[in-house]
């Protein structure tokens, strides 16, 4: 009979999920009016994903009516977590929790407008989420690092809200990430959650850059796109930017999406040395939103990179989206200023958000710190390339990650894999992306970490050799090279050298070794500081003989979480190759890239 139950319940959330109501893209939320949502709220734990407790689905948020009635779950009496945040780094139960966990807010909204649209924001959560309000399944989304939105415009009352999530992280093959990645599986709801309220049409979206055929000119021009959402289209729409002197008209099509150009005066260009953002506002109808956008062109030219027409070398670091201090994903602004105020001391301008999008916060201060970034998806470890329905995450995710920071300076690069083998299925698979983000995104360079020819056919060499056919699709060859560290003593770095079978230029994409801050030892002692300090030594002196070399995102500005890295006493889950320890402490490497950054 119970088994008949669950049954039961696991079809009706799979039935209403199935008709839900499309979840909608909204860019720019934090310049928008909002209500956070962020803050504690109930659970109820679903370790076998059945969705419902006795007969019961727990979207229903179900209490008993009297004494006599039954009901098998409850979130009333239940524990909280902190949204956002990692559920596993919350209560020690959950340390290592995998499954599905139902997230309960109740909320009031006694200002509610007639006129107005609500919407429930969420900048992410990992990996598979069931959004449900009032008692309604609204939809699903998969990805655990991309924002999206459902409208609870029918549904929203000034009193007794409850909206409840189901949030999934366990690891499957066809996920994006795959089963295994070295990195922590941080379930839960890691981002900010809004109630946002627009107008009943609004611009859900736009897109603006300089137009670079007009770099060397001196009235700039800016191009752009719209969407608006809504039922009743206005004829037009305003932009409006006061000190590039522009005030605009744009023409609205019926369908609510404009395409606009606009002649700028004196505009100065976004840079590491002149991070300028300017105040853009856009206005259609009732709707007003303002954004802070700075203006640049990236391109390649033979093996350089370069910035606004002049190369430039990104000095970088690799970095995951984790607060160590707090032991939890990154989802605040301090969090973001931490980080990056470690890597603006090293000297970087440039910085790998590895292996997946990182929050907005950061996102947004690379912009006004004026820090190059590169951004990328989980395509990594074991990925199902033979499997159509992967690709198609991967596109939808890739969509969402353009659609939040396609205006943001600091992106220059996508890039689209780490670390895979070259074989057919995985060829077809990157090359249709490829050209997908290239349709969508023409703005931005494109890379992926490539693995050298002899990883693929085993034969060791004093020359390492990269032909993977996927390079053609890229602009840049991104190498992830652990010479000293995952085979041979650092010296041996002297005898190579590299060779690749296109003209493009070259980024080292990872390098580096693991150390326990606070172990010395000689430069012969695994784990100690001062083997860390010697492998960058030769390794630096390694990639400087690379023709080519336009930049480099050493493995990995800080220590972080990873159940693959269990060695005790020295790793205890986390991976050490940070050059600063979970605890913030620099590690003697980390002066050593300084001093090569500083020089360069
Ligand atoms: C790599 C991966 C990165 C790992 C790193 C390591 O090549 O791209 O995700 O964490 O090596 O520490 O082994």
């Amino acid at each position: 009979m119970l088994k008949n139950n669950y049954y039961i319940i696991l079809l009706v959330v799979f039935v209403s999920v199935s008709t839900q109501a499309q979840d909608i893209f909204i860019t720019n939320t934090q310049n928008r009016d909002f209500v956070s949502l962020n803050g504690k709220w109930k659970y109820v734990l679903d370790p076998y994903q059945t969705g419902g407790m006795g007969g019961m689905p727990v979207y229903k948020n179900y209490i008993p009516k009297d004494k006599s009635d039954r009901v098998e779950y409850g979130f009333n009496n239940g524990k909280t977590l902190w949204v956002p945040g990692s559920w596993n780094t919350q209560h020690p139960e959950l340390t290592y929790f995998e499954g599905n966990i139902w997230y309960r807010r109740t909320f009031d909204k006694e200002d509610l407008s007639e006129d107005n649209r609500y919407f429930v924001h969420i900048g992410a959560a990992n990996y598979r989420t069931t959004v449900t309000f009032n008692g309604e399944v609204l939809g699903s989304h998969e990805g655990g690092f991309t924002p999206f939105s459902f409208e609870i415009t029918d549904l929203i009352k000034k009193e007794d809200n409850f909206l409840i999530i189901g949030v999934d992280n366990t690891r499957a093959d066809d996920n994006i990430p795959s089963k295994v990645a070295d990195w922590f599986n941080h379930g839960g709801i890691i981002r900010d959650v809004k109630l946002i309220e627009t107008p009943s049409t609004f611009i859900n979206n736009y897109f603006i850059s300089l137009d670079a055929s007009t770099l060397d000119q001196r009235t700039k021009q800016i191009k752009g796109n719209l969407e608006l959402n809504g039922s009743s289209m206005p004829k037009q729409a305003q932009l409006i930017i006061p000190e590039l002197r522009v005030n605009q008209d744009i023409a609205i099509n019926p369908d609510g999406t404009a395409e606009f150009n606009a002649l700028t005066k004196g505009m100065e260009l976004w840079s590491p040395k002149n991070p300028k953002l300017y105040e853009v506002t856009l206005v259609a109808g009732k709707d007003t939103i303002r954004d802070q956008i700075g203006f640049r062109t990236i391109e390649i030219q033979e093996k350089q990179i370069v910035l606004n027409g002049k190369p430039i070398f990104l000095k970088g670091i690799c970095l995951h989206d984790e607060n160590p201090l707090r032991k939890d994903r990154a989802n605040a602004i301090e969090d973001a200023e931490l980080v990056l105020g470690w890597a603006q001391e090293l000297g970087c301008n440039f910085i790998r958000l590895a292996h997946y999008p990182h929050q907005e916060n950061i996102v947004r201060l690379a912009d006004k710190l004026g820090i190059l970034l590169w951004e990328e998806l989980p395509l990594y470890w074991g990925i199902q390339w033979d499997n159509p329905e992967v690709l198609e995450k991967a596109k939808k995710q890739y969509t969402e990650m353009i659609d939040r920071d396609f205006n943001r300076a600091s992106t220059v690069i996508w890039s689209i894999a780490n670390e895979t083998a070259s074989i057919p299925d995985r060829n077809n698979f990157l090359g249709e992306l490829a050209d997908y983000i290239r349709s969508i995104d023409d703005t931005r360079l494109l890379s992926a970490a490539i693995k050298k020819d002899q990883e693929l056919d085993g034969h060791p060499d004093s020359v390492y050799t990269y032909n993977d056919p996927l390079i053609e699709k890229l602009d840049i060859i991104s190498i992830n090279e652990y010479l000293g560290w995952y085979g041979g003593a650092p010296e041996e770095t002297r005898k190579k050298s590299f060779e690749f079978g296109f003209e493009k230029p070259v980024i080292v994409s990872e390098f580096g070794g693991g150390a326990l801050q606070g172990f010395y030892g000689d430069k012969r002692t695994r784990w100690s500081e001062e083997f860390q300090e010697y492998l960058y030594q030769e390794s630096l002196a390694m990639f400087d003989k690379i023709d080519g070399l336009s930049g480099m995102a050493p493995w990995i500005l800080v220590d972080f979480m990873s159940p693959l890295r269990q060695l005790p006493g020295v790793q205890d889950g986390w991976n050490r190759k940070g050059l600063i320890s979970e605890k913030g402490r620099k590690k003697k490497a980390f002066f050593v890239l300084q001093k090569y950054y500083d020089k360069k």
